[in-house]
């Protein structure tokens, strides 16, 4: 594994999603979720920019099995835009369950972004929705902050974690997952889908005690 010498000018940490429904106890709980709070909150200490990503839906969203009459969580059904796993309903806007994990440092945030706000469309990546076409915007806030590197960590592993990477690569930013800073829900072959398909991407992988500068 290879180690990164951070560059405080070029480099954002972008940490994914850890809120309350992702952790022991939530509505869509990863298995160790919250094993990831101090490995963020010491990921920081390394950067001069920070991103923090929630996910934000309205509730009765259409990805919550919920809202689809026979529906079952972790189903595949077929939406306008293409396949979609229905959850739980989880990190509904505004309750407990979509505030960030209490221990996990906010405070050094420049930008919270909120994604997975419209009513039907789910969107795992930070920088597009599920079909893959609406961009949330943050494309244009990292190209006019200077941003070329984008550091990642958080929940999941696996579906937002994976997407961001992917998203972030085919915006051309080089991007470095730090491993130890995300768990996975592991659905289906989807952790080792998603590690092949990153790896395939120039998605560059790393641990948290291997970062300088
Ligand atoms: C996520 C499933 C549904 C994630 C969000 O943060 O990985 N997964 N919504
Ligand atoms: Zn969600």
């Amino acid at each position: 594994m290879s180690c990164f010498k951070v560059n405080s000018e070029r480099d954002v940490l972008i940490i994914v999603d850890v809120q309350n429904d992702f952790c022991p106890g939530g509505a869509l709980a990863v298995a160790d979720g919250d094993a990831v709070v101090t490995v963020a909150n010491a990921l920081m200490a390394h950067f001069d920019h920070v991103v923090l990503t929630q996910d934000w839906h309205p509730p009765g969203h259409s990805s919550f099995a919920s809202s689809h009459p026979g529906g079952n969580p972790f189903e595949r059904v077929m939406m306008p835009y293409g396949h979609q796993t229905l959850w739980p309903d989880h990190c509904v806007q505004g309750s407990r369950g979509a505030d960030f994990h209490p221990g996990l440092d906010t405070g050094r945030a420049e930008l919270v972004l909120r994604k997975g706000y419209h009513q039907s469309i789910d969107s795992y990546s930070a920088f597009f929705e599920n079909d893959r076409t609406t961009p949330t915007g943050l494309t244009g806030y990292l190209h006019t902050r200077g941003f070329t590197r984008v550091f990642l960590a958080g929940l999941a592993t696996d579906y937002c974690v994976h997407y961001t990477g992917l998203d972030a690569r085919r915006e051309g930013f080089d991007v470095v997952l730090v491993e130890d800073g995300c768990r996975a829900i592991d659905l289906e072959g989807s952790l080792a889908r998603a590690w092949s398909e990153m790896d395939e991407a120039g998605v560059a992988v790393t641990c948290s005690g291997r970062l300088t500068g």
